[in-house]
């Protein structure tokens, strides 16, 4: 049967804060300070571990090879001749925000009636240009079945594509065709609008998407302006809800009529500017959270601890949830390491509706293959990395064998022998 399954990025052994992503807030107030990696993976594995408790479909992405010295290679260099940007580059765990791994366009959306992907080029910041290359290989392991998938190599540049963190779908349940929306931005007064429309456009037309049920919106250039560097930091869609802020769109009004000629169901849930800024909903990330359909049919909203602590953000919700309004639940977790680079619930995980039994198993997460992962990255993990340790050899060396641990629990040490 068609799921939801959310796939998220296990935090790499060399999580760090270099901050190295313009337009992203976190990444730039944190940066130089002391990472904890070992702390981070673990908070990610007990939100696995939660969803998974709570009747949801859960799968992962492993951590990739760092440094990647082919990556230096291809620039002529290595981490011991690269200068410090470079170095930090090669050394980035910025794969673990799964949502920026590909876009998805499930099965009962695209023409031939497989699920297509389309893995992310992340062209516009240097230190994710070089994620696609092992993304591919680990989504052509995941869904090799090509009875039921189309994996696609990224869009080619100078079109930049940030993968699903920019695409919402509606539907009436997860198995039925859905409206696909795709997020672009096209200014960001001083930050770099990360989606082109071109790249969406070209995803559209390669997972065959009825354009009767594809939209293409803007993002606001005030949202960017504000931090907002991927449109699920201030918008959210499950099934028939549209969760999102007030000025998260250029046009807000050409968009919802589209949305409602296109999907009557659709249920817009708007959070107004002047119950909630948004400099408030980009702090808390209160838009970033994953809105999820439980076994019961209620809607939840897994959220990070920042939410609850925004006295105009937990009001909302509170009243939200107290009302009649279509968001039944509020979970919070501690996710604190992530979301001191700018990645929150929803940045973490990748949403694939597809039969949980046409995916390679070795990517699906249980709560005896979560324990595994855990007792890993407990042994292996590195309890704390500054930026300066990402500069000396025995870091490195630390780094490749706890991934290359890992990869030998969970039996894909084939990962690394794909052709690159
Ligand atoms: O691309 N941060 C990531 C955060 C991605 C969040 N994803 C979604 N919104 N879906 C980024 O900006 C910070 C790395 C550093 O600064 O060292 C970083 O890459």
């Amino acid at each position: 049967m068609l799921t939801e399954i959310n796939f998220d990025g296990i935090v790499g052994p060399s999580h760090n804060y270099a901050g190295l992503s313009l337009g992203n807030l976190a990444s730039a107030r944190n940066a130089g300070s002391v990472a904890r990696p070992r702390e981070a993976a673990l908070q990610g594995i007990a939100k696995m571990r939660a969803n998974l408790e709570r009747g949801l479909a859960q799968g992962f992405f492993l951590p990739q090879r760092r440094p990647d010295e082919g990556w230096l290679a291809r620039l002529g260099t290595t981490m011991a001749g690269a200068d410090a940007a470079l170095r930090y580059g090669a050394m980035s765990a910025s794969s673990m925000w799964a949502a920026n791994a590909a876009t998805v366009s499930p099965a009962p959306d695209t023409a031939d009636g497989r699920c297509h992907l389309t893995v992310a080029n992340l062209v516009t910041m240097p230190h994710r240009s070089h994620e696609w290359y092992e993304t591919l290989a680990q989504v052509r392991l995941a869904f090799a079945d090509p009875a039921h998938f189309a994996v696609h190599a990224p869009v080619p540049p100078p079109f930049g594509d940030e993968g699903a963190a920019n695409h919402m779908r509606l539907c009436a349940g997860h198995g039925e065709a859905g409206i696909e929306v795709f997020v672009f931005g096209k200014s960001g007064g001083p930050f770099p609008a990360r989606q082109h429309r071109e790249a969406s456009a070209a995803v559209a037309r390669l997972h065959g998407l009825d354009p009767a049920r594809t939209v293409f919106a803007q993002q606001s250039e005030e949202a960017i302006a504000a931090g907002a560097f991927h449109n699920d930091v201030v918008a959210v869609a499950n099934e028939t809800v549209l969760f999102a802020h007030e000025l998260a769109f250029a046009d807000k009004a050409g968009l919802c009529a589209e949305l409602r000629e296109k999907f009557p169901r659709i249920e817009i849930v708007e959070v107004p500017a002047s119950a909630v800024s948004l400099a408030d909903a980009i702090a808390s990330y209160l838009f970033n959270a994953q809105l999820v359909t439980l076994p019961t049919g209620d809607m939840a909203l897994v959220l990070p601890g920042e939410a609850r602590e925004n006295a105009s953000v937990w009001a909302w919700l509170e009243a939200h949830v107290a009302g009649n309004g279509p968001i039944r639940h509020l979970f919070v977790h501690d996710l604190r390491q992530s979301m001191a680079n700018g990645g929150g619930p929803a940045c973490l995980r990748l949403r694939v509706v597809a039969d949980p039994a046409t995916v390679d198993p070795r990517f699906l997460a249980d709560a005896a293959g979560l324990a595994r992962i855990e007792a890993v990255v407990r042994a292996r993990w590195p309890e704390e990395v500054a930026p300066d340790d990402l500069t000396r050899p025995a870091l490195w060396r630390q780094v490749l064998d706890a991934r290359a641990a890992l990869l030998a629990e969970t039996g894909l040490a084939e990962i690394d022998r794909a052709p690159g």
